[in-house]
């Protein structure tokens, strides 16, 4: 059976040196001859990788790269090439269950669905429609968000939706559009091809977007490579090939990026015309800056000064610059204010909107763009701001509802929120889809209480039997990927589209499916009595989409399902203006700032007060970009003598998350069975612990134990991965998800929270 490579022991694949033209690498796993293919693209993470999926005798034997794709020319990474194998396994939901005397037990779809819409249609007479929430997710497609959207917010109409995109790229959305003034990736991946600088900023690429990564190995390998600068407390697989590694203190992003912009400032290594004539904001960055010189970051930090000038001189000094920014910087401290230095960084030099310039705030789930775009989040439909009326006019025009029917008199809630009143009650039913945060969310144990409530009814959407359904009084078997048809956008504003290549099993539906089903059952209508839902099949959908996305930022007006399955892959935005879509966003340097145009009216970075109308309008910023300035901010809750180190907590390239797929494809289990504590060498020797011995990890809200792993990391710092739940728990039954331990607390302006510090002690359980 063809295998082109051994993707689990060499993962990112043999080197294929380019620079400006990536050359096509096909890799293909099938475990039998398929009979036929169907255009697809890897749902395992934001990179979005068109593949074919491989079907035999209705069933998927494999996947193969799509050499004409935009994105990675042929190649898939190890989850791409082994993760479809969990879409045969046996433990998927095939029947709708419903909890009855404290069992689930099976049902029809027929009675799990009047269930929930009786429930709904009870919850909303007695309480209104903000009884209910939605925890939905960044791994649906969009035409699954956009009807999500319409339904809740011009159906039900209630405030209460959010995603796990909270927890996955909430800062990404809130930095871009700080900066920009609307969300929307400033380049694209071919800006790697020929850049002269790349900065990594707490994104951990060759883990996390290994075939990305394996572009960016392929300059360091040509003739002409481009510098490399990593800034991550871990010497991860990306770290090991910098040419200048910063490893700070965890939680201190801040301080080090404001050193660099510091240096760049003192060193001249800006670009005065483009500041004075395309942003706002840069006496203040200044002046905040210019606190942080490299022996105060140093000091704070612990990176030294002279490593910190070795990075401003390759970022000061490079004719092109491509920036990202991932995890480490929004689960950590300071979320957004450390994000939007990273913008800075670009701008002050005035590299941006043209080839080899890229401003990338990484997404990470391969459909979070979506969430945010289409409004199944805290955000509204193509990147509306919910405080500007004539914004939520166009929506009601475009559902033709009252504008009082969309909720719009506060920000929409976010999803710690949404957790919060289920908590104390205010929700009574949360639907979740295609997420499992007993496994996923801060402070474990308080999320299984909260799940156990008995005055809270909780759906849960998902294709596996997930440590969330179980906990669950209504669970709906969904189709996965391969199994329906749907389009999505990954991290640089490629759109693809999934074809449906099988049957999903048994009685297993297509999330779209299960949203009309409900909006069916709960009749919702337009103001004229007409179905609030125009639409029957995801390509009618997509049409319903474009619609709402013209004229916007993210305007899929010149797209079609037709021209998404000719070609493999288009940026937005595609209409006239750019029928193929655009490489590059604000090549003009003209940014989306307008008053009337922008998604957002700015926050206060400390408190994460949002702005009033008036006071931007007082200031409008009218297409310049802004450089927002922030000062660091001590963490809440810092190492101390009952815990005196800092947890921090990721990922390993094997796995997706909590590994529903990936725990269920042979070979990526085998690479990876089981978690692990990691420590430096000289905290290991601290508390005499040896490689492999059981470590207990215990922190003021619970504690895991899982065995030591001595490697690259600061002393004082201990990491875990988090994708290690209970479905598949070992015998001894111990607690062993990195989330027993983490803190419920947030960002204060994206609200996203704070996976990657806590303070936690450590012991010694047996050798
Ligand atoms: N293999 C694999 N790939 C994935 C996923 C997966 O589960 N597995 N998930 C996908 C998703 S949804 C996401 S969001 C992305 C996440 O991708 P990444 O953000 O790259 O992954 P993480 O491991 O969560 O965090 C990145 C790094 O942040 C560092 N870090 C921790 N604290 C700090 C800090 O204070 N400052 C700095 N500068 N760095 C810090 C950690 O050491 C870690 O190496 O990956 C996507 N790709
Ligand atoms: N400590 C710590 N915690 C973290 C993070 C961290 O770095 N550290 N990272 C956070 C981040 S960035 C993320 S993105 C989250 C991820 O956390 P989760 O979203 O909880 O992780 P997944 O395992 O991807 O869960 C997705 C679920 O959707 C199901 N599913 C897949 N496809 C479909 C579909 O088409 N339809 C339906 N209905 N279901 C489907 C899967 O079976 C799975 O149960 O975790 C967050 N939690
Ligand atoms: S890099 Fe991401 S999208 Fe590409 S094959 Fe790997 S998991 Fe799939
Ligand atoms: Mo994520």
């Amino acid at each position: 059976m063809p295998e082109t490579r051994d993707s689990i022991h060499d993962i990112w694949g043999p080197r294929t040196p380019h620079q400006g033209q990536w050359p096509t690498r096909v890799d293909e796993r099938t475990t039998e001859e398929p009979d036929h293919w169907v255009q697809s693209a890897c749902v395992l993470c934001s990179n979005g990788c068109g593949c074919d999926i491989g079907v035999k005798n209705g069933r998927i034997v494999g996947v193969r790269g799509r050499a004409v794709d935009r994105v990675n020319h042929g190649r898939l990474g190890p989850k791409g090439l082994h993760g479809w194998e969990a879409n045969n396994s046996p433990d998927r939901l095939t029947t709708p269950l419903i909890r009855r005397n404290g069992q689930l037990e099976p049902a029809t779809w027929d009675e799990a669905m009047s269930l929930i819409v009786s429930k709904s249609k009870e919850l909303i007479k007695e309480h209104t429609a903000s009884a209910i929430g939605f925890y939905t997710s960044g791994q649906l497609f969009i035409e699954d968000y956009y009807t999500l959207g319409v339904l809740g917010k011009a159906g039900l109409g209630t405030p209460h939706m959010d995603g796990n995109t909270r927890l996955c790229t909430a800062t990404a959305g809130a930095a871009l559009k700080i900066t920009f003034g609307t969300d929307g990736q400033a380049g694209s991946y071919a800006d790697l091809d020929t850049t002269e600088a790349v900065l990594l900023v707490g994104h951990n690429m060759a883990s996390q977007q290994t075939v990305l990564w394996a572009r960016v190995l392929d300059r360091l390998a040509s003739p002409n490579p481009p510098q490399l600068v990593v800034i991550d407390p871990r010497r991860t697989f990306t770290a090991e090939q910098a040419t200048v590694h910063l490893a700070p203190r965890a939680g201190t992003n801040v301080a080090v990026l404001n050193g660099l912009l510091h240096l760049l400032i003192e060193n001249g290594h800006v670009n005065y015309d483009f500041i004075e004539n395309h942003t706002v904001g840069f006496e203040k960055l200044v002046k905040t800056v210019g606190k942080w010189t490299p022996e105060r970051v140093e000091a704070l930090t612990g990176v030294p000064a002279a490593k910190l000038w070795a990075a401003a001189e390759i970022l000061g000094t490079c004719r092109t610059l491509v920036s990202t920014a991932l995890q480490g910087v929004y689960q950590s401290m300071q979320a957004t204010a450390a994000a939007v230095q990273v913008n800075n960084i670009n701008l002050v030099r005035g590299l941006l909107g043209s080839p080899g310039n890229a401003i990338l705030q990484m997404n990470g789930q391969p459909t979070s763009q979506n969430t945010r775009e289409c409004g199944a989040d805290g955000d509204l439909p193509g990147f509306r701001n919910w405080d500007n009326p004539d914004h939520i006019k166009e929506l009601a025009k475009l559902w033709n509802v009252e504008m009082d029917k969309i909720p719009h008199w506060a920000p929409p809630t976010h999803a710690m929120q949404i957790w919060r009143y289920c908590e104390t009650g205010s929700i009574k039913m949360l639907w979740i889809q295609a997420t499992n945060p007993a496994v996923s969310l801060p402070e474990l144990d308080r999320i299984r209480k909260i799940l156990k409530k008995k005055d809270l009814l909780v759906v849960v959407q998902d294709a596996f039997m997930t440590e969330t359904a179980k906990l669950a009084d209504v669970v709906l078997p969904a189709a996965l990927w391969g199994e329906k048809t749907g389009t999505f956008t990954n991290t640089d504003r490629t759109v693809h589209i999934s074809h449906k290549a099988v049957d999903p099993p048994g009685q297993a539906r297509p999330d779209f499916d299960i949203l009309l089903d409900y909006a069916q059952r709960m009749e919702f209508r337009d103001k004229d009595g007409a179905p609030l839902i125009k639409w029957t099949t995801p390509e009618e959908c997509f049409e319903a989409w474009k619609a709402c996305s013209k004229g916007r930022p993210c305007d899929y007006s010149g797209m079609s399902y037709a021209k998404l399955s000719e070609g493999s892959g288009i940026q937005w935005p595609c209409n006239e203006q750019y029928p193929d879509g655009a490489a590059h966003l604000y090549p003009d340097h003209q940014f989306n700032t307008h008053a009337d145009y922008c998604e957002t009216y700015g926050y206060d970075l400390v408190t994460g007060a949002e702005k009033q109308p008036q006071e931007y309008k007082a200031n409008d910023p009218n297409g310049r970009a802004i450089l927002l300035a922030a000062d660091y901010e001590p963490p809440h809750e810092e190492p101390d003598e009952a815990y005196p180190l800092w947890f921090t907590t990721g990922r390993v390239v094997h796995h997706f998350h909590t590994r529903t797929k990936t725990g269920r494809a042979r070979a990526l289990q085998a690479a990876a069975p089981e978690g692990f504590v990691q420590l430096s060498a000289e905290d290991a020797a601290r508390y005499d612990i040896a490689d492999g011995d059981l470590v207990e990890v215990t922190s003021r809200r619970g504690r895991a134990t899982e065995p030591a792993r001595i490697s690259g990391i600061e002393p004082g710092l201990v990491f875990m991965p988090f994708h290690y739940g209970y479905w598949d728990q070992p015998e001894d039954g111990r607690k062993r998800a990195a989330n027993e331990l983490t803190i419920t607390e947030w960002d204060p302006v994206s609200k996203q929270p704070h996976f990657k510090y806590a303070a936690v002690r450590i012991r010694k359980v047996t050798a």
